[in-house]
């Protein structure tokens, strides 16, 4: 067989093709990893790899220094590192090979189109993970810790990730799972023996079940707590033209990321930046002032304005205090968790600004009140993200919370059936619940759920 026919049988019907991916994030850098996975990996990584022996006879798991050629000219493009991993020890369970180049875009990309050339194909997002699945080398729960262990921005977001890859959310849905099947398993007993007193009383499951959903309840508690860490909160600022927006925006970032100018109406667009609070990514939206519109590109600001105001889940108002404030945008966000900043603390105060509680003064040409503004925000990330630092938080992917809400509604149904309707009525409701563990755990998953899990990946992971 030649190497070419080894790499095209890798692809024949039903066995898998070998799949190519650049793993490394995009742009120039010190290092990039082309990764490979399949029968062919081997054949086609050497094709532009050469070294003193060949690829197949590497040891497995041992970085190797060698040269990356140009297989058409033979010339020689980097002195890279090469990692052969034989099936099944690796991450998808079949032979994987990564080549540590340095992290040039362009050889990356020349690199990846070579092996495609020797019969490789591009991976589609995730389908290294979900190989790994699909061969048992990794379960469900796992595949979708690592996407939110890669998806995590913040200190708080990484150690939720980390306790979800540990099995914290697969442990405690294992364990429901299991006590679902025992009440089942009594029930059916009770059903077809009512006289014998040998299946479990229906009132005692009634109250078993009862103390699952507790269990399932605070789950889904720690879970929205969760997501709220990792998916982070977004705070719009806005406020009359000219009150501060921007410089505000610049000085909690600590980078001029908006364009600060003494011409109102400076800022059209909403300029977003995220910074961490309290280790909750938090999104800053600095919007158009608010007010009355000279032109349609300043009507069209406002609008995206008002719309990054409703969406965002506070506020910051923001107004000049060496000016007498104009209350309409107070009235306009009394009904939204908000902190008021006074700007430009460091100028004199408009006497009728006097009369403002609660309202944090702030200066960010000096940097005065933004400790005290900082503090306001950590109090209201703390409210939404629970103040007992992450105790019984864990972070789940969107799919697994919505599958124990779903289990929570379900055992909600399953009490109120074993208690007002014909035993068989409830144990319907209990089936349906042992069904909700075995989708959260991913127990035999359909493909659309599996398409669903990780098309969220990056390619090359
Ligand atoms: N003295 C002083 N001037 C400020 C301060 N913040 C902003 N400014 C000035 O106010 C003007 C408008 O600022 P900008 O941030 O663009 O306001 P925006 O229109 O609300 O985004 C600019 O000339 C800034 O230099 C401050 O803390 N102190
Ligand atoms: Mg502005």
């Amino acid at each position: 067989m030649t190497r070419d026919d080894a790499i095209h049988s890798g692809a024949s019907a039903g066995s898998p093709d070998t799949i190519v991916g650049i793993a490394t994030a995009a742009g120039p850098s010190a290092v990039g990893i082309v990764r490979l996975s399949g029968p062919g990996a081997i054949n086609a990584a050497g094709r532009v790899v050469r070294a003193p022996a060949l690829l197949g006879t590497f040891a497995s798991h041992k970085l190797r220094r060698v040269a990356i050629v140009d297989p058409g000219s033979g010339e020689a493009l980097d002195d890279a590192l090469c990692v052969v991993m034989h099936a099944p020890r690796s991450y998808t369970g079949e032979d994987v090979v990564e080549i540590h180049t340095h992290g040039s875009p362009g050889l990356l990309a020349m690199v990846v189109e070579r092996l495609r050339e020797a019969g490789a194909r591009l991976a589609a997002p995730g389908e290294f993970t979900r190989r790994g699945f699909l061969n048992g080398r990794i379960d469900l729960a796992k595949a979708e810790a690592v996407a939110l262990l890669i998806g995590a921005r913040t200190d708080r977001a990484v150690v939720l990730a980390a306790r979800a890859l540990g099995g914290d959310l697969k442990r405690v849905a294992e364990q429901v799972r299991e006590d679902v099947l025992d009440l089942i398993a009594g029930l059916e007993v009770t059903l077809d023996f009512p006289e014998d007193g040998v299946g479990l009383d229906v009132g005692a499951a009634g109250a078993r079940v009862d103390a699952l959903m507790g269990a399932v309840q605070r789950l889904v508690s720690g879970a929205r707590r969760g997501r709220l860490v990792h998916e982070g909160l977004s705070i719009a600022i806005v406020g009359p033209p000219n009150a501060g927006k921007s410089s505000l925006l610049n000085a909690l970032v600590g980078t001029d990321r908006a364009i600060v100018s003494a011409t109102p109406g400076t800022t059209r667009d909403v300029v977003e930046a995220t910074i961490a609070v309290d280790g909750v990514p938090v999104r800053l939206l600095d919007t158009a002032g608010l007010g009355t519109a000279r032109d349609a590109i300043d009507a069209e600001g406002m609008r995206r304005s008002r719309k990054a105001l409703e969406e965002s889940d506070a506020v910051i108002v923001v107004l000049d205090r060496s000016v007498a404030p104009d209350g309409s945008i107070l009235d306009d966000t009394a009904h939204r968790p908000r902190v008021v900043v006074l700007a430009k603390a460091d100028l004199p105060a408009d006497p009728a600004v006097g009369a403002l509680s609660g309202a944090v003064h702030v200066s960010a040409l000096t940097g005065a009140g933004l400790d005290t503004l900082l503090v306001e925000l950590e109090s209201f990330v703390a409210s939404r993200s629970g103040t007992d630092g992450d105790e019984g938080a864990l972070v789940a992917s969107l799919r697994q919370l919505e599958r124990l809400e779903d289990l929570e509604r379900a055992l909600a149904r399953a009490t109120r059936t074993l208690r007002e309707a014909p035993l068989e009525a409830g144990l319907v409701d209990l089936h349906g619940a042992f069904g909700l563990t075995g989708e959260l755990l991913g127990v035999e998953p359909r493909d659309d759920v599996l398409d669903r899990i990780f098309s969220t990946f990056c390619v090359g992971k």
